[in-house]
């Protein structure tokens, strides 16, 4: 699988690498292959337009590494939004504070919901846990043997009672695995082979009368497009915990691994890669972003370099502040810094000390732009002289930048601020006081 998608992203990059700087890039062209490859994989339209949306943004706001080369900085910037489309870090199963925890499995008929049962026992019991199966998909008597034959392998009891009533199944189950001590009761349902409103009574009075620590559902990879749009359906009205991909052991061709997180925002916890048993692997999307690019050792390399960069820049900015020539050049290039980093309020919320300081802040990446647009309206003397600017400069300012001299004012004020703030941070590292000034910054409320 993502074989094709592999083979197009690394093409895409090897074209880069007659550039030596990023600057020299036709990015918006770049991006477009990277969307057409993404688009060829079976990603959904929104998702495919939002990613490349954002491997533009950091493109062009990305510094100039002198290490590195552009295919090996896009390689990195598509890295990290693969990792992020496949929903950033792993999700684990929630069990349940008092066994057993109730595993309800949910999906479409051939999905693989029965075999993957099986496969979850066999997880469990792996981990010293007791599972136990129950056979609530009671319309085919097949598909009560086939979980009692996917028990039998693994030495895990299946519970199924004669009647073919799917919640009372499911209920006795739970009533069973209590009284036998079970730590885990994993609910096997039917489907059906399109979504329809009967199947979804059915799980949802399932799941009324056992009340799941999880749900999770259960979708064919190979089905592409259709994957993401049964996974809304399924999410309307059983708004599961987590998702199962199977049969990326097919020649799916990635699609629906890379769409389904952004539509449904829950999270993929297993994919499933073979009919055997051991075929189950838990969900990391960063393993899974590595797979896709086959290019682990590019993206360290970007890594090293950005904190090398990082190093130089902090320790220039070191040298400006305690030599007092930061200037408004740097001012523009710190708040350049920031976005480039990601949202500001994530930004600061990991610096030791500050988290509690800016949940209530209101700190958004647009109050940045009349700020951009009054720097760059400055001629280069007046940015490394703001001393200069007298009335009729900041007149010409605000005019320029399409903003006001009150605005222009403020932010003169507060470059001298933010100038006499990192002074005192990269003096005794005074993180909170900082945080105290910032917070009194007349630009840093909402505009
Ligand atoms: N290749 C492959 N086949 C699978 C996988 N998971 C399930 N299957 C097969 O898909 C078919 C339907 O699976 P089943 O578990 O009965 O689906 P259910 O109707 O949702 O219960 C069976 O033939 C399984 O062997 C997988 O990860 N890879
Ligand atoms: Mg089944």
């Amino acid at each position: 699988m993502f074989d094709d998608l592999s083979g197009r992203l690394a093409g895409i990059f090897k074209d880069l690498s007659g550039q030596s700087r990023i600057r020299d890039v036709n990015i918006a062209e770049t991006v477009r292959e990277i969307r057409r490859a993404l688009l060829d994989a079976d990603v959904n339209l929104e998702v495919a337009k939002e990613f490349t949306r954002r491997v533009k943004e950091q493109a062009e706001g990305e510094a100039v590494l002198s290490t590195v080369s552009p295919g090996q900085m896009f390689t990195k910037i598509v890295y990290d939004e693969l990792v992020r489309a496949l929903g950033s870090k792993k999700e684990d199963l929630r069990m349940a504070s008092v066994p057993p925890t109730v595993i309800l499995i949910a999906g479409l008929q051939g999905s693989g919901k029965t075999t993957f049962a099986g496969k979850l026992a066999k997880y469990f019991k792996d981990k010293k846990q007791t599972p136990m199966l129950a056979a609530a998909d009671v319309y085919r008597p097949a598909a009560v043997d086939q979980l009692k034959t996917l028990g039998g392998q693994i030495g895990v009891p299946v519970f199924s009672i004669v009647e073919k009533d799917a919640v009372k199944v499911a209920r006795e189950a739970l009533a069973e695995a209590r009284r036998t001590a079970c730590s885990v009761l994993i609910v096997d349902t039917a489907g059906r082979l399109h979504v329809d409103s009967d199947m979804m009574t059915e799980v949802s009075r399932i799941k009324d009368a056992v009340k799941p620590n999880e749900i999770l559902f259960v979708v064919d990879s190979m089905t592409g497009q259709d994957a993401v749009n049964t996974a809304k359906a399924f999410h309307d009205v059983l708004d599961f915990d987590g998702v199962v991909l199977t049969k990326l052991d097919g020649d799916t061709r990635g699609g629906a691994a890379l769409s389904i997180r952004s539509i449904v925002e829950k999270p993929i916890k297993f994919v499933s890669t073979g009919e055997k048993l051991d075929a189950l692997s838990e969900f990391h999307p960063e393993r899974m972003a590595q797979r896709i690019l086959g290019m682990g050792d590019v993206v360290s390399l970007v890594e090293k370099a950005q904190e090398q960069y990082d190093e130089t820049e902090a320790r220039k900015l070191r040298k400006k502040l305690s030599s007092d020539s930061f200037d408004l050049d740097d001012f523009f290039a710190q708040l350049q810094q920031i976005k480039k980093m990601g949202s500001m309020k994530d930004l600061l919320g990991m610096m030791p000390g500050v988290g509690a300081a800016v949940k209530n802040m209101d700190v958004s990446d647009d109050m940045l732009k009349p700020v951009e647009a009054i720097i760059q309206s400055m001629t280069p003397r007046e940015k490394a002289d703001p001393d200069i600017l007298n009335a009729s400069r900041r007149r010409r300012i605000a005019d320029g930048s399409g903003t006001t001299v009150r605005e222009v004012n403020e932010l003169i004020k507060n470059f001298e601020q933010m100038k006499k703030m990192m002074k005192v941070l990269s003096s005794q590292g005074g993180m909170a006081k900082a945080m105290q000034a910032m917070k009194n910054m007349p630009n840093m409320r909402r505009r």
